[in-house]
């Protein structure tokens, strides 16, 4: 009786143990992911044409290397896909990963406004081209 608990013990520690690590690693990303780098300035992408093939998840890497201006990456298609909006912190690396589900060509922008006007109407586009 004693020796059960005690196995029961040990088993319920290693159990914690295990959902505990699962809980903390986050999913990783997909092994045929397409790495994609764009390099975000004020009032810039660069590249600001990107090729990837459809059917395949692209884990995108938008690099700011701004010291003050934070900006933003938008791609808006859901029904091919394509449906990104985050914030790009000044000096800061975002990652997002999505499966572009059609061939075309689609634009993508930053979303922000400034002072003097949208980032948009100040160059801060480009396109995706899914092949
Ligand atoms: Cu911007």
């Amino acid at each position: 009786m004693k020796l059960t608990a005690s196995v029961l013990a040990i088993l319920f520690i290693v159990l914690c143990a295990y959902a505990g690590r699962t809980q903390e690693s986050a999913p990783p990303p997909p092994a045929n992911a397409q790495k994609v780098e764009i390099v975000v300035d004020s009032y810039s992408f660069d590249p600001d044409t990107i090729k990837v093939t459809a059917g395949k998840p692209v884990e995108l890497t938008l690099r700011s290397v701004t010291s003050l201006v934070p900006h933003n990456f938008t791609i808006d298609d859901p029904a091919s896909g394509l449906d990104v909006d985050v914030d790009i912190p000044s000096g800061e690396d975002v990652t997002v990963t999505f499966t572009p589900q059609k061939t075309g060509k689609f634009p993508f922008y930053c979303g922000k406004k400034g002072l003097f006007g949208s980032h948009l109407k100040k160059g801060m586009m480009g396109t995706l081209e899914v092949m």
